[in-house]
């Protein structure tokens, strides 16, 4: 691998390689200030410990001065490299992460295949081992620091054989990696399986076992004397037929804090995740939902939690569909600490080959939930070894993004987007007013040309790419739409599933009553009859044929504009195979999906369009 033409997706103004044994962030932070600045415009650097991940900058005798604390003063060296490139004025004052733990999980399994990616293989696991390129793992780092994120689990939730061996046997390959990873300020995290002493001779990995109790303190021991600024486990628990506390008749709290006390002596943090549900359930049965069963389970164990367990919630009840309303557990545990789990690997969402840009779904979420219902962000991973780390160069964007909204969850999408697009192409004005507001419009085209007005769920099982709208009617999974000759989508009302009960009371009044329901919800909150009349007159499957036949219209009119660009040549080649495919795949939405519904309800289009048959 040559890691020389692997540029940082964004920061491609920084050529110089980065040297080895760099020994701190300070250090990494002087020596990008050293390359880029000409010694006499150099800012002059203070190192303040206590100022721990924060910065400030000030004009002090004609010249800069940028004071940090540890990682702090990088993150300040990257803004102040930043500004330079894009021609903007230094922003004089300070700067803290609102979110001390920006963490980037990776479903990077150790044979080196990434579960859901789309980027190629791990930049870290190959043949069962931690193997890298050290100089890439250098510009993973800069491309890390650069965006303000500060952990990296570097292993799939679902942890298999042997993965568990970075706790174990493999640990000094684990702290290897923790070491190339330090002077960026980016710590490590691993996912742990909850039956690990099972396999190591101890019989059992009930929590409330003193010998499981001893085992996982003397691990954790071990781990902190190998890494000793590891951050911590994740945990994925009695979901999806993975082991966990409820198989000794344990609740969740008990395994979560079992593990959280092993660990808390080193200030170890526990990361729990919240995604258990029945996946076993029988289609058949409408009365339970899946929506629903996140919020059942941990509602009631609010509040005993250890101080150092975070319960890791994804955004939506569901599973990072297109469209999802927020989670309700994340407006209901007060005396839990939260972690917002979203998910940059495109699953639902495109795969990187089609563009979906997801600050604009950022937005609603912190808008809708508030900020300070969380106090840790985490996103499901979208990098792998393909040159351009992200499978479609565009879907750094969503990465560079992730770390701005963990610093400022009250980012503006679009302000962001520019930053990104400035650093990466440098355009001309017009130019980048096109890149910028077609991918804050990418993701309303991908909504609309899938699964529109909260449906979810119409991909093709497995994969989850490509139309195949009963693709998960008839499975375990609780992902139904229910579609009839006369109506569809699931009524989660009282008189239905009554998910909607677990809302405050104000965003339940919202979603109860379809005539005020945000409408890209609707049929997720509400089952409809076709010829039901929407808020501006068309009926619901005038609007379901509409939506499809738009964003077809749409994607192709984003495809003219976005090839007009002129972009880097290797970058072009990439977009344009990828436009290709999103092309492809929004037709075969369109007829696929128009045609299901017009079978199903016998319904012509009002506008006489073609619909296949
Ligand atoms: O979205 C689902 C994915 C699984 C994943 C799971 C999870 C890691 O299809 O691949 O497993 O979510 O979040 O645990």
């Amino acid at each position: 691998m040559n890691a020389a033409s692997y540029s940082p997706a964004w920061l491609r103004a920084l050529t110089a390689p980065l040297p080895e044994g760099l020994a701190s962030p300070l250090e990494t932070a002087r020596f990008e200030l050293n390359a880029f600045y000409p010694a006499d415009q150099m800012p002059e650097i203070c190192f303040r410990e206590e100022m721990g991940d924060s910065y400030r900058i000030e004009r002090a005798d004609g010249r800069l001065r940028l004071s940090g604390g540890k990682t702090g003063v990088l993150y300040g060296a990257y803004a102040l490299i930043f500004t330079s490139v894009c021609g903007t004025s230094v922003r004089l004052g300070s700067s803290a992460p609102y979110y001390p733990l920006r963490v980037l999980s990776c479903w990077d399994n150790m044979d080196g295949s990434v579960e859901r990616g789309y980027s190629g293989n791990s930049l870290w696991f190959e043949g069962g081992h931690v193997r890298y390129d050290p100089a890439r793992i250098r510009q993973l780092g800069r491309m890390l620091a650069g965006a303000g994120i500060n952990v990296l689990c570097v292993n799939n939730v679902n942890v298999h054989y042997p993965a568990q061996e970075l706790i174990a046997s493999q640990l000094n390959e684990t702290a290897a990696l923790a070491a190339e990873l330090r002077p960026f300020g980016v710590r490590l995290m691993l996912s742990v399986d909850f039956s690990m002493p099972l396999s190591q001779g101890v019989g059992t990995a009930d929590p409330l076992d003193e010998n499981v109790q001893r085992w996982w303190r003397e691990r954790a021991k071990r781990i902190w004397e190998a890494v000793p600024d590891f951050a911590g486990f994740m945990v994925k628990a009695d979901s999806e037929h993975r082991p966990g506390p409820n198989a000794y008749g344990r609740t969740h709290a008990e395994g979560a804090n079992m593990l959280a006390r092993a660990i808390a002596p080193y200030g170890g943090k526990l990361i729990w995740r919240a995604f258990v549900y029945d996946c076993m359930q029988d289609w058949r049965d409408t009365l339970t939902d899946r929506a629903k069963a996140a919020f059942e389970i941990y509602k009631p164990l609010d509040g005993r939690f250890d101080d150092n367990v975070i319960l890791q919630v994804k955004h939506g009840p569901f599973d990072f569909q297109v469209r999802e309303p927020v989670s309700p557990l994340l407006l209901s545990m007060p005396r839990t600490h939260l972690a917002l789990e979203v998910q940059l690997a495109q699953e639902y969402t495109g795969q990187q080959k089609d563009i979906y840009a997801m600050l604009p779904l950022w937005r609603e979420i912190f808008d809708t939930v508030g900020k300070d219902k969380v106090e840790a962000f985490t996103a499901v991973s979208n990098l792998g070894r393909d040159a351009n780390w992200t499978g479609h160069p565009f879907a750094a964007l969503n990465l560079f993004a992730f770390g701005a909204f963990g610093w400022d969850p009250d980012s503006d999408p679009e302000r962001v987007t520019r930053l990104w697009a400035r650093l990466t192409y440098g355009l001309k004005p017009a130019e980048e007013d096109t890149l910028v507001s077609w991918l804050l419009r990418s993701r309303s085209i991908y909504e609309k040309c899938t699964s529109n007005l909260g449906l979810g769920w119409m991909v093709t099982p497995n994969t989850h790419y490509g139309p195949n709208p009963w693709g998960y009617e008839f499975q375990s999974w609780g992902t139904y739409n229910r579609a009839d000759r006369n109506a569809v989508g699931v009524d989660r009302t009282k008189t239905g599933t009554n998910y909607v009960s677990q809302y405050p009371e104000e965003l339940k009044r919202l979603y109860e009553d379809p005539r005020s329901c945000p409408e890209n919800l609707l049929l997720f909150f509400h089952r409809l009859r076709y010829d039901c009349v929407m808020a501006d007159g068309r009926t619901l499957i005038q609007r379901l044929y509409d939506d499809h036949f738009d964003g077809f219209m749409e994607t192709e009119e984003m495809a003219r504009a976005l090839l007009s660009l002129p972009l880097p040549q290797e970058d072009m080649e990439q977009v344009e195979d990828r436009m290709r495919l999103q092309l492809e795949n929004a037709r075969e939405w369109r007829d696929v999906t128009n045609t299901f519904f017009h079978r199903l309800s016998g319904v012509e289009d009002a506008r006489g369009r073609k619909i296949y048959e």
